[in-house]
């Protein structure tokens, strides 16, 4: 069967396509897994940006496909309709599945938007066995996580089991299904890869206990290792690991690094994520091993450097020092020192505007990011599907709004007991651009020829809504952020 997969092209304010442009690792796992046979092609949307209906006309008379994958976060529902009108519109026939966080933990969502089946959970088996009972006409009715109609009506399938990524056999990515171009992480091609899945965790911001339960798989060194190989033999020169938390296992994670070293894959740069308890407990041998292995970036699940908040959010044990055993308060600063201390870059990941937030709890936070980080990952709380926090700030009646498209991360869409959302936003969206561009002179450093050609495009993004007379101080700075909004509502016109 011909398969078209397809990732949304909808971005947030910290990931603007002028200087990143990221594959979607699901989708290329799905389509090293399914039947040999099939002919796919994975479009990553991210990469079509301004021309996505070209696009989308292209790659069905190209490839006129029988079945269509959208891989869809909660932000991106919205464009996900519009896509499938498409679609519906480009070939009546053609049977279209959702897949993702979104169609997951809010399928009720899905049932009215013209699609034919959700995949739930994690889509590699579904997906396979489902294109099966496509082409041998079976029935549906045993394929775990998918769900899809009976005479009209929705049947929800049982959910799957999670995969044991050590027992199982999820093939590599199919790198080489993907059929547009033009990948970057501030102008060196990037990949994806993952070396886990799961966490055991249970920040109440986060997605992934509704999406998969508290647990932890691995896969192997080699197989990691194959995935490294295959994405740098596919061109790319920047890794991201997506592991929800690739952290939880420090002990794997040292080996994982020496292994990088042994197999000479440290000549790339990677990028992880990581939590603040591990690097401070474990730093003193852990980084000065990732500085060897090739990370450069570390992107550090601060969340709120104040203990109230941290409590609201359920993130103050990860984010909690121990010294021979007992707690010694904040892991942040002793993690920023280290990573620090071994020439590796601060993605500060802050969290601001939980209900019991000031001005002055907020600034608190800013002020912190300011002195500390090098790259400001600054959102606010977002009420996605099934989260504990979006229960609790629906009890409070603090969520004030509904528009799904702007659940971004960095529009802020619920108010504290003290602020309201404008307020938050704006507190954050005015410290935040200053913050960014005192990083410019490190990324020159690495990425000279990028940073030349493309600074100006760079600050127009980071400073839009803002004039000369704003920049100087004569005009009022929240003009030039009404113009930002404005901006942003315009750009969230995708398809
Ligand atoms: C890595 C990651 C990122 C990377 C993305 C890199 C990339 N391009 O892939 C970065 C840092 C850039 C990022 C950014 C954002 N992210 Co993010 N991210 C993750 C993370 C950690 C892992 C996702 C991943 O790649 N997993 C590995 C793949 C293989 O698994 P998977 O995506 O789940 O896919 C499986 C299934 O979902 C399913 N599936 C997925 N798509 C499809 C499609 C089809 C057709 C089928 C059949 C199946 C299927 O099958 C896959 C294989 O089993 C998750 C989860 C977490 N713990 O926080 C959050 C998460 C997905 N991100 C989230 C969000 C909100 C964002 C942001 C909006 C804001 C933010 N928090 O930073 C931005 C938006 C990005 C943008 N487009 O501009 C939310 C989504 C919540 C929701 N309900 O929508 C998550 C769940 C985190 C959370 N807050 O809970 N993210
Ligand atoms: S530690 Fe990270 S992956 Fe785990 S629940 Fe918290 S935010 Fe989610």
């Amino acid at each position: 069967m011909n398969v078209l997969l397809l990732s949304m092209p909808d971005y947030f304010e910290h990931m603007p396509p002028v200087a990143v442009r990221m594959p979607n690792g699901a989708l290329t796992s799905i389509a090293g897994n399914v039947d040999e046979h099939h002919r796919v092609a994975v479009a990553d949307l991210i990469l079509s940006h301004g021309r996505v209906r070209e696009t989308i006309n292209q790659l069905f008379h190209e490839f006129d496909p029988e079945v269509v994958g959208l891989s869809v976060m909660t932000f991106q529902r919205r464009t996900a309709q519009h896509i499938v009108e498409l679609a519906r519109a480009l070939k009546p026939g053609v049977k279209i599945v959702a897949g993702g966080y979104d169609p997951s933990l809010a399928p009720e969502a899905y049932e009215e938007m013209g699609i034919d089946f959700i995949v739930r959970g994690e889509g590699e088996a579904t997906f396979r066995e489902l294109l099966r009972a496509l082409e041998n006409g079976a029935g549906f009715e045993n394929i775990g996580g998918l769900s899809h109609r009976e005479a009209g009506q929705w049947v929800h399938n049982p959910a799957r089991r999670p995969h044991r990524l050590e027992e199982d056999d999820i093939r590599l990515p199919k790198r080489g299904a993907r059929v547009l171009k033009g990948y970057t992480l501030m102008g060196r091609q990037v990949d994806v890869i993952e070396t886990s899945r799961g966490c055991t965790y249970d920040c109440s911001f986060c997605s992934i206990i509704q999406m998969r339960g508290r647990n932890f798989h691995t896969y192997s060194y080699d197989r990691v290792l194959d995935d490294i190989r295959d994405a740098r033999d596919h061109g790319a020169k920047t890794l991201f690991l997506v592991d929800d938390n690739i952290m939880l296992n420090v002990r794997r994670f040292e080996g994982l690094c020496q292994a990088i070293i042994d197999a000479g894959l440290n000549k790339l740069d990677y990028f992880v994520q990581a939590m603040t308890s591990s690097i401070a407990n474990h730093g003193e041998t852990l980084a000065p091993l990732m500085r060897r292995a090739g990370f450069r970036y570390v992107f550090l699940g601060i969340e709120n450097i104040l203990e109230s908040d941290l409590q609201f959010l359920r993130a103050a044990a990860k984010n909690t020092a121990r010294e021979n055993g007992s707690n010694t308060g904040n892991a942040t600063l002793k993690a920023i020192e280290l990573l620090h201390r071994n020439k590796m870059y601060v993605v500060g990941g802050l969290i601001v505007g939980s209900p019991g937030d000031t001005r002055e709890s907020i600034e608190a936070n800013l002020a912190f990011a300011r002195r500390h980080v090098d790259w400001p990952y600054i959102q606010h709380p977002t009420p996605y599907p099934g989260t504990p926090m979006t229960e609790q700030f629906r009890e409070r009646g603090l969520i004030t709004n509904e528009r799904l498209e702007e659940y971004d991360g960095t529009t802020a869409v619920v108010r504290t007991e003290h602020l309201s959302a404008e307020e938050i936003e704006y507190l954050r969206w005015k410290a935040e651009r200053w913050m960014k561009l005192r990083h410019m002179p490190a990324a020159f450093r690495h990425d000279p020829w990028f940073v030349v050609r493309r600074s100006l495009d760079m600050l127009a993004h980071t400073f839009r809504g803002c004039t000369l007379r704003s920049v100087l101080g004569l005009e009022d700075n929240r003009k030039a952020f009404a113009r930002y909004k404005e901006i942003r509502r315009g750009e969230r016109a995708y398809v």
